[in-house]
């Protein structure tokens, strides 16, 4: 029987032994579907700390619940480790390990490689790979392919390599790893049939492409889409702003439009492991063929730009008051990356509050899911949202709008709210004065 026939009856007959490399928010929920699904699964991951952690029965990603966790890995379903050299009883290896952008916006392959490598050094015949982690077209067949074949292997005969595209939103509470559809692209049409049916034993909705670049290319196109329509609905709050109209109901009533139109909201600018740093991926390729992705620069010059529009937001707001920047005392509503989360990464709150502070005011923070964060070293801690810190703020600032927070009570006692996230939009009128990111009682953004 052919090595991709034998492969291909382990996996139907769960004997197959899953291996997933990377076991963060991506990796882990995948390793419990398959294991859930009857396989024997290897995670390998590099922390010490998460292999312990995992191998105790205790989860550290918010979708995967320890119970689950503790109870495959008792049954023996689930094991964690940080041995590469476990890599060899893997018949199917998912690859779902970072791929940040470096201080130069250029893409740092380093997890990639060292994963690539791991799996080269301990890879035999009859092996599927998939690499998950988003990363420019031609990864797959440029940086993984040839690790294999260095490795003797014949990539469609002796081993199948092809790209799945991660689509794990976290804390997302309708769509998760297992409903999600989950789209596979191959080397060869052999690497796609193996990759669908290694999915497929595990995944809801499989949607075979023709090749590792288009797979590659359909999680670019997705994030970069989202990059490019956020840029535009933050133009619009730049341009209402200067009208004079209210950006929100702008965006409301278009919204009501049933057919050809996507409801975008502004904000104090993008954050998140994805939507900052995908579509970079894509533009830094295009680079290297002579090509300016110019949608992609352009919304990413106009997202990051925007924590400096919602500074000069509040600096407007505090003249108002015949204030200065320098010497005010400011609280920041929110720093996660988005609303209901605890996520800090690349959140635009960080560059808020830097920029605040930059002009001399004191900055404290106040969010309920992030009682403390580290940056740069520095170690901050947010503070209670009691009465003297909302009464005693020059500006209250709502640059994330979780929804445990009663903003109501914010706007009844504090003197300036400044707001990036429309929070206040339908509450009845407070002491203070309420300064929108765009809408008529707010001060042009300049
Ligand atoms: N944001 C806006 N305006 C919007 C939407 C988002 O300012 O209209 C901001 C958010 O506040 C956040 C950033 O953009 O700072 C990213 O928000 P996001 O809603 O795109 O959330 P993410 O970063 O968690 O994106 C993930 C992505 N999932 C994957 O890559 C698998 C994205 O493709 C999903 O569409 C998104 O979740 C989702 O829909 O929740």
């Amino acid at each position: 029987m052919q090595l991709k026939d034998q492969l291909l009856a382990k996996i139907e007959n769960r004997s197959a032994c899953i291996g997933v490399v990377g076991l963060g928010y991506v990796g882990l929920p995948l390793a419990l579907e398959f294991a859930r699904a009857g396989f024997k699964v290897i995670g390998y991951d590099v922390s010490e700390r998460v292999v312990g952690l995992l191998m105790s029965g205790k989860s550290h990603i918010q979708d995967v619940p320890s119970t689950e966790l503790a109870r495959l890995v008792k049954v023996g379903k689930f094991e964690a480790t940080t041995d590469e050299a476990r890599m060899k009883e893997m018949d199917a290896v998912s690859i779902a390990v970072p791929t940040p952008l470096a201080k130069t916006r250029d893409p740092d392959m380093g997890y990639v490689i060292a994963a690539a490598d791991a799996i080269g050094r301990h890879c035999r015949p009859g092996v599927v790979v998939v690499l998950e982690s988003t990363t420019y077209p031609g990864t797959t067949r440029e940086l993984l392919q040839p690790k294999l074949e260095a490795a003797g292997l014949t990539v469609g005969e002796d081993v199948f390599l092809a790209f799945s595209p991660e689509r794990v939103d976290p804390g997302n509470p309708i769509w998760n790893t297992k409903n999600t559809p989950k789209i596979v692209g191959g080397i060869t049409p052999a690497c796609t049939q193996v990759a669908t049916a290694l999915y497929a034993t595990c995944l809801d909705t499989l949607v075979p492409v023709s090749s590792p670049e288009t797979a590659e290319l359909v999680k670019l196109l997705e994030n970069t889409f989202r990059s490019v329509n956020i840029g535009l609905a933050n133009e619009m709050a730049i341009v209402c702003d200067k009208l004079g109209v209210n950006v929100w109901e702008v965006i409301d009533a278009a919204a009501t439009k049933p057919f050809g139109f996507m409801k975008f909201t502004p904000g104090p600018g993008i954050g998140g492991h994805c939507i900052p740093l995908d579509p970079h991926y894509l533009a830094w390729k295009m680079r290297t063929l002579n090509y300016k992705t110019r949608f992609i620069d352009l919304a990413g010059e106009i997202n990051s730009e925007m924590p400096a529009v919602v500074v000069r937001k509040v600096t407007q707001a505090l003249n108002e008051e015949k204030k200065a920047v320098n010497g005010s005392r400011i609280l920041v509503l929110g720093v996660a990356y988005k609303k209901d989360i605890d996520d800090m990464r690349e959140s635009p709150a960080l560059d808020v509050i830097r920029l605040l502070e930059q002009q001399g005011a004191t900055v404290r923070y106040h969010d309920p899911f992030v009682p403390k964060y580290r940056e740069d070293g520095h170690e901050h801690s947010g503070v209670p949202l009691t009465d003297e810190e909302l009464t005693s703020a020059d500006a209250v600032v709502i640059v994330t709008d979780h929804s445990t927070v009663d903003y109501q009570r914010v706007v009844h006692l504090a003197r300036v709210v400044v707001d990036t996230r429309n929070a206040t939009a339908k509450l009845a009128k407070g002491k203070g004065r309420i300064v929108s990111l765009a809408s008529p009682s707010s001060y042009a953004i300049a």
